[in-house]
């Protein structure tokens, strides 16, 4: 599903021409600040997105859910672009916004989203569809990697014509390509995911840290198990920890975290550290270039091939996903269809 959203958009010498509809890159090219609008999974691939654009492009995003947005009256400075994104293009917090948006004075609306008839469609100037065919499933799984991928060609587009360097611009590119693979590399690691999952089968509540883009991933990690194993879950970016959540740590807390290589690595493991010091069982994805040494390594550790910085929000969540599915297994619960949710709220 990502190589499909990627596919005839993203090219040799990057992103292509117009892939948000004619007159697209005018458009974006006139845009000077961004208002990100949506709900559950979606609302998460817009927090990442928010990252993606405000390093890569310079530009300041706004990230809200659609069910609070419309309700309040939203300062909407010059040039500013109302992105929707949804699934199902019918969900209704997200379309009401989207119409309340027109007269708020944006500069034009873009529209991420799944099917291509749906309502939220229609009505937005400019469009990008995700192709990641019918979600099975009431959780949205692959919907929210397609959104990534999606919300990745719209950052390296606002990225370049907002003066990116070539040479970032081009790494970003390759990073962006490989992407699909990356996804697969993670996809393989299902029997070592089977393993941990083991360890939340007599919990009733688990935690998960993130820092960074990945705190975003961690959020939808915990949407997804407890959407579909009935486990409480709550995400932390990790620095918040000690602001409260870690009152809540003993030896029957399973603390998830996701640890990517870079400049937030040491800063996560000291918040680890914190963790490990109250009992709570870690269970840590951390990135392959990571070091993770010593105490660090202590727990659970999963390592992944992230493929590079800009992609490893995608690349983390598959494994994060995969845990919640086979918590949701092993407690016996459906996952296709979750009790209490339906795949499209549309009232
Ligand atoms: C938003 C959403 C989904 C979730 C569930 C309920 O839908 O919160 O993320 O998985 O299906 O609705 P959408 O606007 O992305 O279609």
């Amino acid at each position: 599903a990502v190589a499909d959203t990627l596919e005839s958009r993203l090219g040799a010498n990057g992103v292509l021409p117009n892939i948000f509809g004619v007159g697209g890159d005018e458009l974006l090219a006139k845009v000077r600040g961004v208002h990100v609008i949506a709900c559950g999974t979606s609302y998460h691939a817009g927090m990442v997105a928010k990252y993606w654009i405000e390093e890569y492009a310079r530009l300041p995003v706004a990230v809200e859910v659609a069910s609070e947005y419309r309700y309040r009256e939203a300062v909407v400075p010059e040039g500013t672009l109302f992105v929707a994104i949804s699934q199902s293009g019918e969900t209704a917090d997200t379309l009401a916004a989207m119409r309340e948006s027109r007269r708020r004075g944006y500069l034009g609306t873009l529209a991420i989203c799944n099917v291509p008839e749906s309502s939220v469609v229609r009505e937005a100037d400019l469009k990008l569809m995700t192709r990641a065919g019918p979600e099975i499933g009431v959780a949205s799984t692959k919907a929210f990697t397609t959104q990534l991928a999606a919300l990745a060609l719209l950052s390296l587009q606002l990225a370049r014509q907002r003066g990116l360097d070539d040479a970032r611009y081009a790494e970003l590119c390759a990073q962006l390509q490989a992407l699909p693979h990356a996804i697969e590399r993670a996809l393989a690691l299902e029997p070592q995911i089977v393993e941990l999952a083991a360890h939340f089968i007599p919990r009733h509540h688990a935690l998960f840290l993130g820092r960074g883009a990945q705190f975003p991933v961690a959020l939808e990690g915990s949407l997804k198990l407890k959407e579909i194993s009935y486990i409480h879950a709550e995400a932390y970016p990790a620095g918040e920890l000690k602001h409260g959540p870690l009152a809540l740590v003993d030896e029957d807390m399973p603390v998830v975290a996701v640890a990517p290589n870079g400049p937030l690595l040491d800063k996560l493991k000291s918040n680890l550290q914190e963790v490990r010091a109250r009992g709570g069982e870690l269970i840590v994805f951390a990135d392959n270039a990571a070091p993770m040494d010593g105490n660090a390594a202590r727990g659970h550790l999963l390592r992944i091939d992230a493929g590079g910085d800009f992609i490893a929000p995608a690349v983390f969540t598959v494994p994060l996903q995969l845990l919640a599915y086979h918590v949701a297994v092993l407690r016996g619960t459906d996952v296709d269809q979750p009790r209490n949710l339906a795949k499209s709220v549309t009232v």
